[in-house]
């Protein structure tokens, strides 16, 4: 048994802050998120500098513990570890799975973004507790390749174990669809922040149930 938090069954929806998409600063996002019902947030921030993500994190450790709200930091793993969030979020680029765990530990979830067959098996070799698989469907947040579309998630379902955190076009209007070709999760940027972020987190929800 192990001591990681894993998705909620219940309305498993995982947002990505986004302060340039949202017009407000991380904590406001989470804040707003919480109180409408989110269940896992994700820190994910390019362009500050690292002090300022890690008191951004401090915020968010707190306000999610309160809750009990799953909380992944993006990328940086020392940040993760230094707050004690739920787990680290990496990147192909980023340090081997294996050697993140070495660090973390069993008690950390640790997921990885991936974007075809090979680098999802490769990522539940290698010890992952999900994956990020996209995109799903057409997005302009973050260019990591053409849509793959439901077809290919069912695929990847078909050939790893892990949880799959579907990601990229993801809106209310078709979460049901990306959780019924088996992803555990969905993942929202701009479905979530573009608008009003506590209609938007509803709209999942009642999508969700
Ligand atoms: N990762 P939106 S797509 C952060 O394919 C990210 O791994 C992706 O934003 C991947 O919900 C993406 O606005 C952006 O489409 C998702």
């Amino acid at each position: 048994m192990t001591a990681r938090r894993s998705f909620k069954k219940d309305r498993p929806l995982y947002l990505i802050t986004d302060t340039a998409i949202a017009g407000l600063s991380h904590i406001q996002i989470v804040r707003l998120a919480i109180e409408a019902g989110i269940t896992t947030i994700q820190l994910r921030e390019e362009y500050l500098p690292k002090k300022d993500i890690y008191k951004a994190a401090i915020s968010i450790r707190e306000i999610t513990k309160k809750y009990k709200v799953t909380f992944i930091v993006n990328d940086y793993l020392d940040i993760a570890l230094a707050v004690n969030a739920d787990g680290v979020h990496l990147g192909q680029q980023d340090m081997p799975v294996e050697e993140a765990r070495r660090i973390v530990g069993n008690k950390k979830l640790i997921g990885i973004s991936t974007h075809n067959l090979d680098q999802a098996i490769k990522a539940q070799e290698s010890g992952a507790d999900y994956i990020g698989f996209g995109p799903i469907f057409y997005t302009t947040t973050k260019n990591t390749g053409h849509p793959k579309g439901i077809e290919v998630l069912r695929k990847i379902r078909d050939h790893i174990d892990i949880p799959i955190v579907a990601i990229g076009g993801i809106t209310w209007e078709n979460v049901k669809e990306v959780l019924n070709a088996g992803a555990e999760a969905a993942a929202a940027v701009s479905g979530i922040l573009t608008g009003d972020i506590q209609t938007n987190v509803r709209k999942f929800m009642e999508a969700l149930t």
